[in-house]
C-alpha cells in the first residue's frame, strides 16, 4: 500500500464529514482504510472513498444523510467478519465504509425485563462479558463473537451454537434503533414483550444485511446465568448417527439441550493438523463427532445423570463408539475449541469453497451422503469437510481443495461446487443459506430460489426504504 490518500468524496462532502466526525472518525488513507476494504476470508478486495466511524447515533444519521445528499453509496460494517462478502464495498472506490466500531456503550441491564440496552459497535464477547458480570447469560454464540457486534449479528440474524435452545439473533432482539438510508433515525427502543402495533419493522432490518439501513442500538433479551452445565464429545459412525444422539437427548428434556453440533472426521482432522494446542480426548479418530451441552439455571438439576444415562444407552446400543465428560471448565473449552476452529483450521488448508445450508432434519444424512458422492465426483480428491450445527438442521457443507490441486484453480470451480450442493439442497426442501446470508458472494442464487413474487417483494421494500438504491448495494439483490 502506497499509503497516498485515495478518496473520491466530493471535497465539500469531505469537508462536512471531518467537521462532524473529526480526523480520528474519517480514515481516507488507503494504509487506514484497506482492512475495511477486504473480508475475513481475503475472497473479496474492494477500495472505498472513505471509512466513517461515527461515535453516536446522532453522528451516524448526520454523516448518512449528508452521504445521503451527495449520491454517495455506503457499506455498513461491524466487527468485518462476514462469510458472504457483505460487509466489503465493491472496487469502484465509490462507497464509504461505515464502521460502527466506535459506537460500543453497553447502556443499561434491566434485571426485571431480563434485557440489555447496547449500542450496535458492542462486541457480542463484551455483550455476553457485561451479561455474565451481573449473573445474567446472552445466549448467542459464535466462534467469531470476538469481533462481531451486536449489529453486524442483527444485520445477519446469525444463529451459532445456542439457537437450537434461545433460537436465533431475531429471536433475542426486543428493540431496536437504525439509521434510515436518507439519515432518519428509527426509534424502536421499545423493551416489551408484547406490541402489535402495526408492522414489526424491526424484524424487517434484521437480516437485511445493511440493505436497508445501519442498525445502532439494539435491546437484547438475556436469561438467567446458567449454575450447571454439562459438555460432552461423542464419536459416532456418521451424521445418522449424530441425529439420533441428538433426538435421545432431546426426547429425555428438550430444554436443557442448549447445544447439539456436528464435525466430520475429515474436517476434525482438520482442526487436529492446522490448530496449535488441538488434541483429540478420544482414544482414536471416528468417522464423525457430536459435541453436545446441556445446562440449566438450577444447581443439581441432575443434568450430569441426564448426560450418563443417555450416553450410556448409546454406548451399549454402539449409537456411540467413545465419549469424553468434561470435567472442569478448562476441560470444556478444550472441547469446544476443538468444535470452534473449524472455520480458521479449513482456511489454512488451502481454498475452500463453503456451503452454509439447512435442510429439514430428517434429511441431513441423505444431503451428506449425496452431496459427498456428487462433490467427488465432480472434483477426485476433493476433501468433504462438512460440520456444523445439526440441531439446527444447518450443516456447514464446505469443501476443501485437493492436497495437490492449485488453489486458484479449485476457486475457479466455486459456483459449479455450490450448484451441485444446492441441487441436492433443493430436492431435500431446504435453503442455499441457512445463517450466513446473501451478501454478495450468492447473489446470483436468488432469483433461482427466491424468484418470483417472494424477490419481487424484497425489492419493493428495498426501494421504498432506500430509492437511490445507496445502501449497501451489490447484496442480496443480483444485478439488474
Ligand atoms: P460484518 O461482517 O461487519 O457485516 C455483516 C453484514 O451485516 C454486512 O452485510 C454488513 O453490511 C451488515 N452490517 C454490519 N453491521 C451493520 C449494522 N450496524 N447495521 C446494518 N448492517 C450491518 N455466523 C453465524 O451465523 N453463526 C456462526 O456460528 C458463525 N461463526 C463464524 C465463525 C467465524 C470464524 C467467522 C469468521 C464468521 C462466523 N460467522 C458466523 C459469520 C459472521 O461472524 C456473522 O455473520 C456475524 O453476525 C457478522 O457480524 P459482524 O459484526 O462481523 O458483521
Ligand atoms: C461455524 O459454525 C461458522 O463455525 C463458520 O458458522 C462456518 O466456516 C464455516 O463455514
Ligand atoms: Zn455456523
Amino acid at each position: 500500500m502506497s499509503g497516498t490518500p485515495e478518496t473520491s468524496l466530493p471535497s465539500t462532502l469531505h469537508q462536512a464529514l471531518l467537521a462532524l466526525l473529526g480526523p480520528s472518525g474519517l480514515l481516507t488513507d488507503t494504509t487506514d482504510t484497506a482492512a475495511f476494504c477486504t473480508d475475513w476470508r481475503a475472497l473479496y478486495h474492494g477500495r472505498c472513498a472513505a471509512v466513517l466511524r461515527p461515535a453516536t447515533t446522532e453522528e451516524c444519521a448526520k454523516a448518512v444523510a449528508l452521504c445521503h445528499a451527495h449520491g454517495v453509496p455506503m457499506v455498513p460494517q461491524g466487527g468485518n467478519t462476514s462469510m458472504v462478502g457483505g460487509a466489503t464495498p465493491d472496487d469502484s472506490g465509490r462507497a464509504v465504509v461505515i464502521s460502527t466500531t466506535r459506537m460500543n456503550r453497553v447502556h443499561t441491564i434491566d434485571h426485571a425485563d431480563l434485557t440489555m440496552t447496547v449500542d450496535a459497535g458492542v462486541t457480542l464477547k463484551a455483550a455476553q462479558d457485561a451479561a455474565a458480570a451481573e449473573g445474567l447469560f446472552l445466549p448467542l454464540s459464535i466462534s467469531s463473537e470476538g469481533s462481531a457486534d451486536i449489529g453486524g449479528i442483527l444485520a445477519t440474524n446469525a444463529g451459532g451454537n445456542n439457537t437450537v435452545r434461545y433460537g436465533n439473533a431475531r429471536e433475542l432482539a426486543l428493540g431496536l434503533e437504525a439509521v434510515l438510508p436518507d439519515g432518519n433515525v428509527l426509534d424502536l427502543m421499545r423493551r416489551l414483550r408484547k406490541d402489535n402495533t402495526g408492522y414489526a419493522l424491526r424484524q424487517l432490518l434484521i437480516g437485511a444485511e445493511g440493505t436497508l439501513g445501519i442498525i445502532t442500538g439494539a435491546v437484547i433479551q438475556l436469561q438467567p446465568a446458567p449454575r450447571a452445565r454439562e459438555t460432552a464429545l461423542c464419536a459416532v459412525e456418521s451424521a445418522a448417527g449424530a441425529l439420533a444422539l441428538f433426538g435421545a437427548f432431546r426426547k429425555q428434556d428438550p430444554a436443557a439441550v442448549v447445544a447439539f453440533e456436528f464435525m466430520s472426521g475429515t474436517s476434525m482432522g482438520l482442526v487436529n493438523r492446522f490448530i496449535d494446542g488441538a488434541s483429540l480426548p478420544l482414544a482414536e479418530p471416528a468417522p464423525a463427532y457430536a459435541l453436545v451441552e446441556l445446562s440449566s439455571p438450577r444447581a443439581g438439576e441432575g443434568l450430569r445423570s441426564l448426560m450418563e444415562d443417555v450416553l450410556g444407552e448409546a454406548l451399549e446400543s454402539g449409537l456411540v463408539t467413545d465419549a469424553v465428560l468434561a470435567e472442569s471448565e478448562t476441560q470444556r473449552n478444550a472441547l469446544w475449541m476443538l468444535r470452534e476452529e473449524h472455520a480458521e483450521a479449513q482456511k489454512r488448508a488451502g481454498a475452500s469453497v463453503k456451503n452454509d445450508v439447512s435442510v429439514p432434519l430428517a434429511a441431513i444424512p441423505t444431503l451428506i451422503t449425496d452431496a459427498t458422492a456428487a462433490c467427488e465426483a465432480l472434483i477426485p480428491g476433493i476433501r468433504v469437510a462438512p460440520f456444523g450445527h445439526i440441531g439446527d438442521g444447518n450443516i456447514h457443507f464446505n469443501l476443501v481443495q485437493p492436497e495437490q490441486m492449485d488453489a486458484a484453480a479449485f476457486s475457479a470451480r466455486d459456483h459449479d461446487i455450490m450448484d451441485t450442493v444446492a441441487e441436492i439442497v433443493r430436492r431435500l426442501g431446504g435453503s442455499f443459506s441457512a445463517e450466513h446470508g446473501v451478501g454478495q458472494l450468492k447473489t446470483y442464487m436468488m432469483p433461482s430460489w427466491r424468484g418470483g413474487a417472494e424477490l419481487e417483494s424484497m425489492r419493493r421494500i428495498k426501494n421504498a426504504l432506500d430509492p437511490e438504491g445507496l445502501m449497501n448495494p451489490g447484496k442480496i439483490f443480483p444485478a439488474a
